[in-house]
């Protein structure tokens, strides 16, 4: 029998739900969330109906849930469009003439759409779709800069019932390609190119070589952002600009079936072709709409921002969906948080008096690393609440984020969920739950997780083991697309009845949860089962170090040794006595098992573009193999060149 994972790094930091903020939450108090969290595992279908009557449904549901496990029903006979929900819903309200969008470009430019005309722009480009034949269940390929267009786009997808696949705008023409031929879409919606650290990203490049030989693709409609020369395709390619002056505004929200697929988004997985995740239109919503409302507690006057790229799930679920069904200001920016220099981030929340901010903990470790100075020049007193999504937080980062950007006053919410669940599942609540760094806390309304040993049993406290969810919630994938026997053996074959999520948690003696890592990184050390994240962010507790990246390599005595790949912070020096400081201040910190057999200094670490370190890579890297496998999802591929050169 596998033992199991086993925790040495114990946070012992509490902070309590500001009283300022519990007077005016939604969820005031612990025993208000207990009561209701009780509430809502014993008759979760009451729960998420009551949610879902907020909303506007073209015709009622006659069952709240249909569940033949692992497939899922939500909310059967019931119709509704999202972008209804997201837009003419608000038309009736003082919400009308409020900003829905706050956008600024990479290069400074600056747009803000109310709620009127984002609903004007939708219905425009809805019928640009259909005039150009693209009909309701058809996939469509959306490829563009995070400008108001790419949210347009997908709402006039979901408007007519087409089905969005939003590709990140950083992957390469194969990774386009690949995507192309799994959904087999008919449209690819994308820019002449975007704005990245000053540089134009050569969008419409990058499909043209996607589209090359056999394709299903039979339009590619081009938003012009960078005037850049291009090449447009005779009878296949046309400009957005052009097709809106063939069109009114009147297009009437499709009324879909609540189970109406409504987008595929690719995610890499640990090995292997990428998976697309399906979600559909009641639950997904139910689930965006929810989540925004109880996790970020929104006002009508906050001005939120997410971060993320709209190619991400975070994008879909955080940037457009969630916010704009809750009537809220959703703030998108194009470019990079370092350009032109490492203050934009802290520029535009003070310009724009951003007061809810949430981003990824790699962000957050950027910024330590570039320094304090760049955050000081700004006022940063207009945020009232923050948040982080992506990976486990380093406790010290966690430190930073609450004391550097939220000023000591702003709750941290660590929100914990997954492309596959479609919305949050783990999270503090603003006003109710102390938080502590470095864990995301309790689960959300109607979920039910758990953390489990090998026979699928609950563990006791602080013992690690599988993370899973043990029954269905609405915002769940309904399987991958065009393969559910893959659907059903990654996520429901290993526990009867129970989602696996592939992640590694424990939870501690007040039922939080602790993530440390995924379960295909957890190490394996002389018998004793590390998780990556406890030793991480020891080594990010010093104050040299930025960042860190743990994985095992085969030991000949111990099963596995320990590889800790570490950035260090600028104007730091890298010296063999460093790196001995380093293997004693894990050992200090957590034990002698987890110090590290080795330590590579690299100057950055191979990322997806929503900032998730590549550990598999590092594996092959640190085990002297050459790389394998899918690396479509990478950020810079000169990242990977460098440290399989051992170059520092
Ligand atoms: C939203 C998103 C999912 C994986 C997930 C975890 C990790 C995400 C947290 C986290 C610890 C968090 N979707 N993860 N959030 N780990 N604490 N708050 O990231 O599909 O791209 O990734 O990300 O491993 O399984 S995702």
């Amino acid at each position: 029998m596998e033992k199991n994972i086993e925790s040495y790094l114990i946070e012992k930091r509490v902070f309590k739900a500001p009283r300022s903020f519990a007077r005016t939450a939604r969820i005031p108090s612990r025993a208000v969330y207990e009561r209701l969290y009780r509430e809502s595992i014993r008759q979760p279908e009451k729960f998420w109906a009551r949610e879902a009557r907020e909303l506007v449904w073209q015709a009622p549901w006659k069952r709240v849930l249909e569940w033949k496990a692992p497939f899922a029903k939500w909310f059967i006979g019931g119709r509704l469009n999202i972008s209804e929900n997201c837009l003419d819903r608000h038309l009736t309200t003082a919400r009308r003439n409020k900003a829905a969008i706050i956008w600024e470009g990479e290069p400074g430019d600056r747009r803000t759409l109310t709620y009127q005309q984002l609903h004007r722009e939708v219905c425009r480009f809805a019928n640009v779709l259909k005039r150009n034949k693209i009909r309701k269940g058809h996939r469509v390929i959306i490829y563009m800069p995070t400008i108001p267009e790419a949210a347009i786009a997908m709402l006039a997808c979901a408007r007519i019932g087409a089905v969005h696949s939003v590709v990140f705008g950083g992957f390469s023409a194969d990774s386009i390609r690949d995507r192309i031929a799994d959904s087999g879409a008919v449209a690819v919606v994308t820019a002449d190119g975007g704005y990245r650290r000053g540089a134009v990203v050569p969008l419409k490049k990058n499909v043209d070589d996607a589209l090359t030989g056999e394709t299903s693709i039979k339009r590619v409609i081009v938003f012009r952002r960078t005037a850049s020369d291009i090449h447009m395709e005779e009878g296949r390619d046309v400009w957005w600009h052009r097709e809106l002056e063939y069109v009114n505004a009147d297009c009437p929200a499709a009324p879909l079936e609540s189970e109406h697929p409504l987008y595929i988004l690719y995610t890499s997985g640990s090995t292997g072709k990428p998976k697309g995740i399906l979600h559909t239109t009641g639950g997904y919503l139910v689930g965006a709409y929810c989540t925004t409302k109880y996790v970020f507690d929104l006002r009508d006057e906050d001005v939120y921002w997410c971060t993320a790229d709209v190619g991400w799930v975070t994008g879909h679920s955080y940037v457009v969906y969630g916010p704009l069904a809750n009537g809220a200001t959703t703030l998108m920016y194009e470019g990079a948080p370092d350009w032109p220099e490492p203050d934009r981030f802290w520029r535009i929340i003070e310009d724009y008096g951003v007061s809810v901010l949430y981003t990824a903990p790699t962000a957050i470790r950027a910024f330590i690393r570039w320094g304090d100075a760049w955050v000081r020049k700004h006022d940063l007193t207009s945020l009232r609440l923050l948040g982080t999504v992506g990976e486990p937080i380093n406790p010290e980062a966690w430190m930073w984020y609450h004391e550097k950007i939220g000023g000591g006053r702003c709750p941290i919410v660590d929100t914990w969920w997954q492309t596959e669940t479609g919305a949050i599942m783990i999270s503090p609540l603003p006003g109710a739950t102390a938080t502590k760094p470095g864990s995301a806390t309790l689960p959300f309304f109607g979920i039910d997780a758990a953390v489990v040993d090998e026979q699928g049993e609950e563990v006791g406290p602080n013992v690690g083991g599988k993370l899973v969810i043990r029954r269905p919630w609405p915002s769940m994938l309904r399987t991958i697309y065009g393969d559910k026997t893959r659907y059903k053996k990654q996520y429901w074959s290993e526990f009867k009845g129970s989602y696996l999520t592939g992640d590694g948690a424990r939870r501690d003696h007040d039922g939080y949860f602790w993530i440390v890592g995924r379960i295909d990184d957890v190490l394996n050390v002389a018998g004793h089962r590390l998780g990556t994240s406890e030793i991480e962010s020891a080594l990010v507790s010093h104050k040299h170090v930025a960042e860190a990246a743990v994985v095992g390599r085969p030991d000949e005595m111990k099963g596995q040794g320990v590889v800790a790949f570490v950035t260090l912070k600028e104007n730091v020096t890298a010296s063999p006595s460093l790196k001995e400081e380093l293997r004693k201040h894990v050992s200090t910190h957590i034990g002698a098992i987890a110090k590290p057999d080795e330590v590579r200094f690299a100057e950055a670490l191979p990322k997806t573009r929503s900032g998730k370190i590549m550990r598999r890579l590092l594996k092959e890297i640190a085990s002297g193999r050459t790389v394998t496998g899918d690396t479509t999802t990478l950020e810079d591929f000169n990242v990977l060149a460098r440290l399989s050169r051992g170059e520092e």
